[in-house]
């Protein structure tokens, strides 16, 4: 039996020795928040980590995501999937914006470029793909659409963080690209988000929506929100920074465990089977198709909590099933067909540094066993 549980994932923690003594340099400061030194640092590195020309730093990725919208100024219907976590529609609903559902590609998961054209109508005014557990959209096809129509294109990159599209950094596509830095991504500022974008332009407009609008101490330009990264969870971000490449050989190594003992188990598709240079090496996620492995996903997720083992069912419910969008005609489930079979087939994994490689053997082999019964004893 696995002793203690075992969750989807666990934050990466810098030795807390170099976590005080930051906090003691912020101390000594007196500047705990608004535009610090260690703020205006971590932006200025992960502008170059992330290898785009413009990144701005915020409290958590929906505000980021909600914010860049905002600047963009849109107004209408956007395009986008109903296949993602809550706060990309929710970014969406806090700028009046109409979401049109279109369904998924059956095999990144990411919103099906092919379907996006039939669903532009004069409202129409972007497109918000969403990289899915770290697989990009197709970005090309995406942007000659966008550019055929005049949309604008938003990425939800909360799950892309290091991710390349050929040699190209995937913060470089789209309008705008949103990352999260959350506990349980590969890289987190405890809460926290960044936006890169494209054209200088935005910049001024993200730095005040991001604090009330504020342009000097007698002049408020436009309303926005208290949207800023503090000292504190900045610091963290440049501790933690120095620590993500170790963290992604060692994800490198699990994810390895976990294919190489998942090969040939009829009806277990590998979701997050990108080569390791362009995956994000955020989560390890399967599809369980009932029907040719003879469990259901659900079955397996429960299951598996009887060995003290939490996995997920990100996306689970689908975001076109929310009470409040089930009016929209692009919410109805027959329209969404690949969703809906997505929805019910993908498992997060547990998936981070610090997994023994002997658990993931036995959550492979537990796999395995569920399929075919002979007393399982682990
Ligand atoms: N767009 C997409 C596509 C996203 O996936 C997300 C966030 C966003 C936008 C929004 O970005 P943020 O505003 O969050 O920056 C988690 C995260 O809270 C959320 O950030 C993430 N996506 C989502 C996929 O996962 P939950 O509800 O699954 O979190 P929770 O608390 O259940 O944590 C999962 C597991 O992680 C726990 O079972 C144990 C472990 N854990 C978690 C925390 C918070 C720890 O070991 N320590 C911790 O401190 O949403």
């Amino acid at each position: 039996m696995i002793k203690e549980p075992i969750f989807v994932t666990r934050p990466l923690l810098p030795d807390i020795e170099k976590i005080n003594s930051r906090m003691r340099e912020i101390w000594n400061s007196k500047w705990i928040t608004n535009n610090g030194n260690m703020h205006r640092e971590l932006e200025k590195q992960l502008r170059s980590y992330l290898q785009v020309d413009n990144l701005s730093l915020f409290n958590n990725g929906t505000s980021a995501l909600l914010l860049g919208i905002k600047a963009l100024g849109l107004k209408g219907e956007v395009i986008t999937t109903p296949f993602t976590f809550p706060a990309t529609l929710q970014a969406l609903d806090w700028n009046g914006l109409t979401p049109v559902f279109c369904d998924i590609d059956p095999q990144s998961l990411n919103i099906d470029a092919d379907k996006i054209e039939s669903l532009i109508t004069e409202e129409t005014c972007a497109i918000l793909g969403v990289h899915v557990f770290g697989n990009p959209c197709e970005v090309e096809k995406i942007q000659l659409i966008a550019e055929r129509y005049n949309l604008k294109v938003i990425y939800d990159g909360a799950h892309v963080f290091g991710t390349k599209i050929g040699d190209e950094a995937i913060g470089r596509f789209g309008d705008m690209t949103m990352f999260s830095f959350h506990a349980t991504k590969l890289f987190n500022t405890v809460e926290g988000g960044g936006l890169a974008f494209r054209g200088d332009h935005l910049k001024e407009r993200l730095d005040l929506l991001k604090n009330f609008g504020i342009a000097g101490p007698e002049e408020v330009l436009l309303s926005g929100l208290n949207a800023k990264m503090n000292e504190i969870q900045a610091a963290v971000g440049l501790e933690v920074l120095k620590i993500v490449e170790e963290e992604r050989t060692r994800r490198i190594q699990i994810k390895e465990v976990y294919e190489s003992n998942l090969k040939g188990i009829n009806g277990i598709r590998i979701v997050t089977d990108l080569e390791e240079e362009k995956n994000s090496l955020q989560y390890f996620v399967i599809a369980i198709n009932e029907e040719n492995y003879g469990k259901s996903r659900d079955w397996v997720h429960e299951e598996l909590k009887k060995y003290n083992i939490y996995t997920r069912k990100y996306f689970y419910p689908l975001c076109s099933d929310f009470d409040w969008y089930k009016h929209l005609e692009s919410a109805q489930a027959c329209k969404l067909p690949q969703a809906h079979k997505a929805v019910n087939q993908v498992l997060a994994m547990p998936f981070y540094g610090e997994l023994e490689p002997e658990i993931v053997k036995n959550i492979c082999q537990l796999l395995v066993e569920f399929q075919n019964p002979v007393g399982l004893v682990i």
